[in-house]
């Protein structure tokens, strides 16, 4: 029998509404939602889907897990009812930071898709206590501080799961915590696993993020990716990958054991999807236990297992893919070295190519190889990422494995990403077209027959301008950054990498600066966003950080310049400022080198959000040109194979572009006395030298035509007619990209689940 929240607190014996403190409620309701989750069933069929991920970046649960039980408004009236405000509780809730960026925030949108489709598909993980690191700006520059965002109450549920994991010199118990999957409007629901250890100690925390990086026993899941620039950094990254696998592994076994599996079937009852290098181990750690401890042959469980695992593969960057010395993974974790030497033995008798050996002869151990050869699906997560794999970075491998290699582009969650996120938007969508894109995404298509009607374009306007005026609020009042309704929004939210060029966005700022100092006055303000954090030890990323910063300091207290461009890096960059600054951008900014961005997720949800893209041919942009036309995207700069053959050929140097006019002098800014006043010298010059001298991912080739690109879109935006018939096509088109088909896609391609009793 359903009740409501006053329901339940009456049944608790708890206060009235009007008597608590927006807390108290807020641990009400937590209470509450796990108690109508548990009415749920888990999601049943013979083969479940394992979605092994060293990163789940989740975001705030609260009003996603309200929506997803149907009972988000209800329990908003309630509250209004009781004088109470829900986004005010929103607030309260500390939002779990297990994730980087794209790969993690991906995982969570999937564990949601699997959950709504019905699918019976957990996310396997780890429980890092500090996560991320908190992102603070001090001079300038971002500093890194622990994030403790467990608190005594929160969405984690204590199991008495556990395992021993051994390694070299000891064991570690592990401690399974689970959150609930509730899919959209279900009965059914799953989980997401984060595996733990019960002896982390907060005290080996020293200055910011550094800590004692040695004691394993006390720090495997304090925090998300130590710095892996060291060998320490390295092996306790060794150590929480395999604790994680082996904890995944012994949970695919117990459970597949339970319904009836004799091991040597078990890949009819579990598929490992492994989400990008971070979890390979899980290969040979499962040919290892079917090897040892269920008297399987050693052909036998290789064969097993290839059939029951598929890797994903996330980025281009060779740098990027992992390589583990094999002493180090003797140090930590000798019985594993050992399969992965005898698999390392297979390839070699059979492939001569240096470049599809698992073990390389510098003796490092190449985490993707092994997955390509031992498993059998090999994604991409875009359209364009899979052909650059297939034709190039992994040439080699789609010659001997042709059907092994599939592309599933990426999506998101609409439920999160327009329903939660935007609801005055999602609102006004199910006036005009019903609720149909809800469940069907492509549904969003019936928009198409507004395209022409002005009254839909007035009101999409309206929509941007409150939501404009809603992140002004909440930047003021969260970090007294006051922000322009009335201005062009321009946004660029992610990571802080080289190859994703917010160093371009930055040589723009320069130059508008400069056109407004020489009067050439843009028609509208224009205020420019950035957010995201750069890896510690990633020093031109905090270099770019800190030019941004300086660039805002000059800039917005510039009472001549302040009138007409702003300049802001949100501080903490997380999925919940996402969610605040998505629907207020008017200009997505997607603008990596092209063939670098595997596919990019940002630029879909602001797509949905009803912002026109300015990007590269680059990852899934490239389906969005497809979907929109050319009429309807913002597109520049040099495309893939044009900068695939320059890296081939060494064929781009920056310094010729540099002393082109209209380039050298915004470069040259960086080192001016006006910049050199606010910032720190060293830093600012590294920047100025990298771009003339290296500029490895090519910034200064594709600078001019982005400006022209930038200023076309910005006369565009002056005709509201023509700018709103532009984003009716783009919200129209978006339902491709809804992680739901996605989902769907890696169930009928690859994991076939439904239907296996
Ligand atoms: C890892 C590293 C490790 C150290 C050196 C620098 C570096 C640079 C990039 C990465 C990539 C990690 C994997 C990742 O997050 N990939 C992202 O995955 C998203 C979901 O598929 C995708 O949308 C993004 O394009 C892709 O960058």
């Amino acid at each position: 029998m359903s009740y409501n929240f006053t329901d339940f607190l009456k049944k608790k014996n708890e206060k009235n509404l009007n008597e608590m403190t927006n807390q108290e409620i807020y641990y009400k309701l937590l209470e509450y939602v796990k108690e109508r989750a548990d009415e749920k069933t888990p999601n049943k069929s013979k083969k479940k889907i394992y979605y092994i991920s060293a990163e789940f970046l989740i975001g705030k649960l609260l009003s996603n897990n309200l929506i997803n039980l149907g009972i988000y408004k209800e329990v908003r009236e309630e509250l209004k009812a009781a004088g109470k405000n829900l986004s005010h509780i929103e607030e309260i809730e500390v939002e779990p930071s297990l994730g980087n960026g794209g790969l993690g925030r991906l995982a969570s949108c999937f564990v949601d898709s699997m959950s709504t489709l019905g699918i019976n598909g957990e996310g396997v993980g780890l429980n890092y206590h500090c996560g991320l690191f908190k992102q603070i700006f001090k001079n300038n520059e971002q500093t890194a501080e622990p994030n403790y965002w467990i608190e005594d109450q929160s969405w984690l549920r204590d199991t008495n799961i556990g395992y021993e994991v051994k390694f070299k010199n000891f064991s570690l118990h592990s401690k399974l915590k689970r959150i609930d999957i509730l899919g959209y409007e279900k009965d059914t629901k799953n989980y997401l696993n984060l595996f733990d250890i019960e002896s982390i100690d907060y005290n080996l925390i020293k200055n910011g993020i550094s800590f004692d990086e040695e004691n394993i026993e006390k720090n495997l899941t304090l925090f998300l990716y130590p710095d892996d620039s060291t060998k320490k950094g390295e092996l306790l990254r060794i150590y929480q990958q395999y604790f994680m696998v082996s904890n995944a592994a012994r949970l695919i076994i117990a459970e597949a054991t339970e319904k009836g599996s004799n091991i040597h079937d078990l890949a009819d009852y579990a598929f490992v999807q492994i989400n990008d290098t971070h979890p390979s181990m899980v290969i040979p750690e499962l040919i290892r236990i079917m090897t040892e401890e269920h008297n399987i042959s050693f052909e036998e469980a290789t064969e097993i297992v290839t059939k029951m695992t598929g890797y994903t593969n996330h980025t281009i960057l060779a740098e990027a893919l992992e390589k583990w010395p094999l002493d180090y993974l003797e140090e930590v974790v000798p019985n594993i070295v050992e399969i992965i030497k005898k698999l390392d033995k297979v390839i070699k008798a059979k492939y001569s190519d240096e470049k599809v050996q698992i073990i390389d002869n510098q003796n490092r151990v190449h985490m993707a190889n092994m997955d390509i050869h031992f498993s059998s699906s090999v994604n991409g997560v875009a359209y364009l990422h899979t052909e650059i794999l297939k034709n190039s970075e992994l040439k080699e491998f789609y010659e001997i494995y042709p059907n092994k290699f599939n592309n599933k582009t990426n999506g998101i969650t609409f439920r999160r990403w327009l329903e939660s996120c935007n609801e005055d938007l999602a609102d006004y969508l199910k006036e005009l077209i019903g609720t149909g894109y809800l469940t069907d995404a492509e549904n969003l298509k019936e928009l198409l027959k507004y395209v022409d009607d002005k009254n839909v374009y007035e009101k999409l306007s309206q929509i941007k301008h409150e939501n404009k005026i809603k992140l002004k609020k909440y930047l003021q009042h969260t970090q007294g950054i006051v922000i322009d309704e009335n201005s062009i929004i321009d946004t660029q939210i992610k990571r802080f990498h080289e190859y994703k060029r917010q160093q371009m966005n930055a040589l723009y700022v320069i130059k508008k600066y400069l056109d407004i100092k020489n009067g050439k006055l843009p028609e509208r303000k224009i205020t420019v966003l950035f957010g995201g954090k750069a890896a510690p030890a990633y020093i031109i990323a905090q270099d770019i950080i800190h030019l941004i910063l300086c660039l805002s300091e000059i800039i917005n207290n510039d009472s001549e310049v302040n009138k007409y461009l702003n300049v802001y890096l949100v501080e903490n960059y997380n999925v919940g400022l996402a969610e605040k600054i998505i629907p207020a951008t008017d200009i997505s900014e997607q603008i990596s080198l092209a063939s670098k961005e595997a596919s990019g997720t940002g630029n879909m949800k602001f797509m949905l959000n009803g912002a026109l893209t300015l990007g590269t041919m680059d990852g899934a942009n490239v389906e969005i040109h497809d979907l929109v036309g050319d009429e309807n995207i913002y597109i520049f700069g040099k495309n893939s194979d044009d900068i695939i053959k320059l890296y081939e050929t060494s064929g781009y140097v920056s310094k010729d572009y540099y002393k082109q006019d209209g380039i050298k002098e915004v470069v040259d800014f960086i080192t001016s006395d006006k910049l050199l006043k606010v910032g720190n010298k060293e830093r600012l010059e590294r920047l100025q030298n990298e771009l003339i001298n290296k500029d490895w991912f090519m910034t200064l080739i594709d600078f001019e035509d982005y400006y022209n690109t930038k200023e076309r879109m910005f006369k565009d935006y002056e005709n509201k007619d023509l700018w709103y018939k532009k984003v009716i096509n783009n919200i129209a088109k978006a339902g491709f990209f809804s992680s739901d088909r996605t989902i769907a896609q890696y169930e009928n391609e690859i994991w076939k689940t439904k239907g296996t009793k």
